[in-house]
């Protein structure tokens, strides 16, 4: 892989958006190459996954050059076989996904971010819902995530007008976790990545997996929903190492089963 580069290290898979010299635009190959690499992630050798952008810049969305490129997959595939495909994946990884936006985000690579499960940026970084600006409307999930994350008007507003967001304004909205000094944030964003992959895997997917149906459930069906995940939970033996670790006042040490 070239256009993505993936590695797997103490149970973290690390994918790296790779054509910094097109600011991790997304072509064709690098799409495919992102849904192999989250595919890969589905085996159990994975416990979390960390996806950052190499150089200056997370991801400006679409490479506008393949839209215009007459050899290229054309607009009637890019979203069905590139970008919906990434993020359902994202979404149904039983797998916690911690974005790490290293530098600017924009269009379809703001909204491949804002559908991990854990988005920090550095300080430095920014969100842009760029697509008004090329006449065309937010996709990559951006219209379902982003008025859950910070409401109808701000979501509306920005992507409208197409407004940069800077990291400490998408904090102080909730549209992320946290801001991180540029300085620290290679490390303090991997160490959400380290301690995720340490933690009880099962009912980090199954909390995922509650949380994706509370916006479209009355509470009825989300107690129903919370019950069974909950059972499901309690029969892993990361929950038996949970309570027998509490009770003997030692560390746990969860396999992710
Ligand atoms: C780029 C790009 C880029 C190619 C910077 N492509 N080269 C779905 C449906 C179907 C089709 C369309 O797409 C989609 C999904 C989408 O994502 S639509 C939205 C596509 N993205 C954009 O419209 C963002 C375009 N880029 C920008 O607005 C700026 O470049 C941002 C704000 C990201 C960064 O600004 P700067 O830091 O000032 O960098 P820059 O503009 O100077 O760009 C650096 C280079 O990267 C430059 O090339 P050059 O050869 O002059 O150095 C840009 O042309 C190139 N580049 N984005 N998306």
């Amino acid at each position: 892989m070239s256009s993505i580069l993936f590695k797997i290290t103490d149970q973290i898979g690390f994918i790296t958006l790779n054509r910094p010299e097109k600011l991790n635009s997304f072509n064709r190959e690098m799409a495919l190459q992102m849904q192999a690499a989250l595919d890969r992630c589905k085996e159990n050798d994975v416990r979390a996954v960390y996806i950052s952008g190499a150089g200056k810049a997370f991801s400006a969305g679409q490479d506008l050059a393949e839209v215009l490129d007459p050899e290229g997959p054309g607009m009637q595939r890019i979203l069905s076989e590139h970008y919906n495909p990434i993020i359902l994946r994202i979404h149904d990884l039983k797998k916690p996904v911690v974005a790490a936006v290293n530098g600017v985000a924009a269009g379809a690579g703001a909204n491949i971010a804002l559908c991990c499960d854990i988005v920090v940026a550095a300080s430095s970084a920014s969100f842009i819902q760029a697509f008004s600006k090329i006449g065309l409307i937010p996709d990559s999930g951006g219209t379902y995530f982003l008025p859950r994350l910070i409401g109808w008007q701000r979501a509306s507003a920005i992507m409208m007008l197409g407004d940069k967001v800077t990291a400490t304004q998408a904090e102080q909205w909730g549209m992320i976790y946290q801001a991180i000094d540029d300085e620290s944030f290679a490390e303090k964003s991997k160490a959400f990545a380290s301690t995720l992959a340490q933690m009880p895997t099962i009912a980090l997917a199954n909390t995922k997996q509650a949380l994706q149906k509370a916006f479209n459930q009355n509470l009825q069906q989300q107690l129903q929903t919370e019950d069974q995940l909950q059972q499901a939970s309690a029969s892993t033996a990361d929950f038996k190492e949970g309570v027998e670790s509490f009770i003997q006042k030692r560390k746990p040490v969860f396999t992710g089963k």
